[in-house]
């Protein structure tokens, strides 16, 4: 990948995915934006120094100087429009112009290769976003919201991202600053007055304070997996015994013919996984093979992969068939279960066990128990909090949050215990607001914008 190229270039990708289409926008953005625009397209008294964000019809051509492709200089690409943006009034901030050619691999390519002989170098992954954050057009939770808006495949996922996007995540820090922000203040201003190991704010104020900072660090914490559950979706983990009819119900669920089904005790030796969309999220179902005490070999390496899925599931499924005593995954793994009594059809005097579920893949009865029982589960992990409030976790936030929230507690802990003086107070919280800068955006370092971006693509 090629290094960011400083903010004093001005960078040229294609915004919309590679292939055939209707149209393809080709984006420029930087201080030479408008004059490399000027040297491929002729339009309506179109040159270097456009009217804003007015939509200009015309051609677009190979720069009339192209000393490595002379052959081509001034020829036409495509009939194309050009709408530039002035900065700071633009995505980036910068001057911005966006080329609307037809769609085609073709067009796209000549369109970026044309403006790179006029002087545009090509961007890297992310760059205009992180140039946007740079220039202080998004904060770093909203540029993060922009990956996942992209990168969205369920309804819940894309509202959270859109939220976030809105300044959902924002809005949630500020509450979490301002307190924080006044109290330092107030420690600070306190200082000015009196000698330094004295005591002027009270602490039952510093308390109190500190008290509201960990709640709401603490709630928002709590939404972390929910952020993970709207980004990669809902993992649910069907096990059991061989032959329980896990295969026929990953399939039933799917509604997909995806697995094999057979009487033969030990099919499925692999994990198989499927994905549907439900109730606005995404689901990933995973099926496992049977587990048994004396397996064969390669059985038990199926064995192993089941008991690692397990452990990493959302929800598990634990199969058993209607009236026969089995082991269970009950307590193996991290995750809710979710009891299920299969075959139902086979025991027609079958009832269910409060709590669990009774179902027969063939005749279907009971699947709409079984999906309202993990519609139950999901409820539990916060999806719709996430979803209104716009706060999408990923792991380099949860990380900070809950470092923040720990030193929090120690600065209440120290404020309780052992009466430091204000200027001990206001330098420990100066550095817990340090620690909350960093996920808003406020505080950033190179590395850190580095691992951000990299999640995006070329054109972003
Ligand atoms: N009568 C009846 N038979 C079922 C039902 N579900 C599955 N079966 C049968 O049970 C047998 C095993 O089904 P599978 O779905 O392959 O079971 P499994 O748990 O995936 O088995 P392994 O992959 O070997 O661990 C097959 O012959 C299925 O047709 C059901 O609801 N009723
Ligand atoms: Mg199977």
């Amino acid at each position: 990948m090629e290094s960011f190229d400083g903010q004093e270039s001005t960078v040229v990708a294609l915004a919309t995915p590679a292939g055939e289409g209707g149209l393809a926008v080709v984006r420029l953005s930087g201080p030479d934006a408008f004059q490399v625009a000027a040297r491929v397209f002729e339009g309506d008294g179109f040159g270097s120094n456009p009217e804003a964000r007015r939509a200009v019809y015309g051609i677009l051509h190979w720069p009339e100087s192209a000393p490595t492709s002379p052959n081509k200089a001034g020829c036409a690409i495509d009939q194309a429009l050009v709408l530039p943006f002035k900065g700071p009034h633009s995505y980036t901030g910068e001057d911005v112009v966006e080329f609307f050619c037809h769609g085609g691999r073709m067009v796209s390519q000549a369109a970026i290769s044309a403006c790179r002989m006029a002087g545009a170098v090509p961007a890297v992954a992310g760059e205009f976003t992180r140039r946007a954050f740079l220039n202080g057009k998004l904060s770093l939770g909203q540029a993060e919201a922009v990956a996942d808006l992209i990168h969205a495949e369920s309804e819940h996922s894309a509202r959270a991202a859109v939220r976030q996007l809105l300044g959902g995540l924002d809005d949630q820090l500020r509450e979490i600053e301002k307190p924080l922000l006044d109290l330092l203040a107030h420690v600070e201003g306190s200082l000015e007055f009196v000698d330094e190991e004295e005591i002027v704010v009270p602490r039952s104020e510093i308390l109190r304070v500190l008290d509201g900072g960990i709640e709401r660090l603490d709630r928002l914490v709590e939404m972390a997996p929910a952020g993970r559950l709207l980004r990669d979706g809902i993992h649910v983990v069907l096990a059991g015994a061989p032959n329980v009819g896990k295969s026929s119900l990953f399939n039933a669920m799917l509604e997909d013919d995806r697995a094999i089904v057979d009487d033969e005790a030990g099919t499925t030796r692999d994990v198989i996984s499927g994905r549907l969309h439900r109730a606005g999220s995404v689901f990933v179902l995973h099926d496992t093979a049977g587990l048994r005490d004396d397996p064969g070999r390669v059985e038990e390496l199926g064995i192993e992969r089941t008991w690692r899925q397990v452990a990493e599931a959302d929800v598990i499924l634990s199969l058993q068939v209607a009236g026969e005593k089995a082991p269970t995954v009950a307590g193996a793994g991290a995750a809710p279960v979710v009891s299920v009594f299969t075959k139902a059809d086979l025991v027609p005097d079958a009832t269910g066990v409060p709590g669990s579920v009774l179902l027969s893949t063939t005749s279907g009865a009971g699947l709409d128990d079984l999906w309202r029982a993990i519609d139950a589960v999901v409820a539990g992990f916060q999806l719709e909090e996430a979803v209104s409030l716009g706060v999408v976790l990923n792991e380099r936030h949860l990380h900070k949050l809950s470092s923040c929230r720990d030193d929090l507690q120690r600065l209440r802990h120290e404020v309780d215990l052992h009466q430091p003086g204000d200027e001990v107070v206001g330098s420990l919280l100066s550095s817990i607001l340090g620690g909350l800068g960093e996920v808003s955006g406020r505080v950033f370092t190179e590395h850190l914008l580095e691992n951000i971006f990299q999640r995006f693509c070329v054109g972003k």
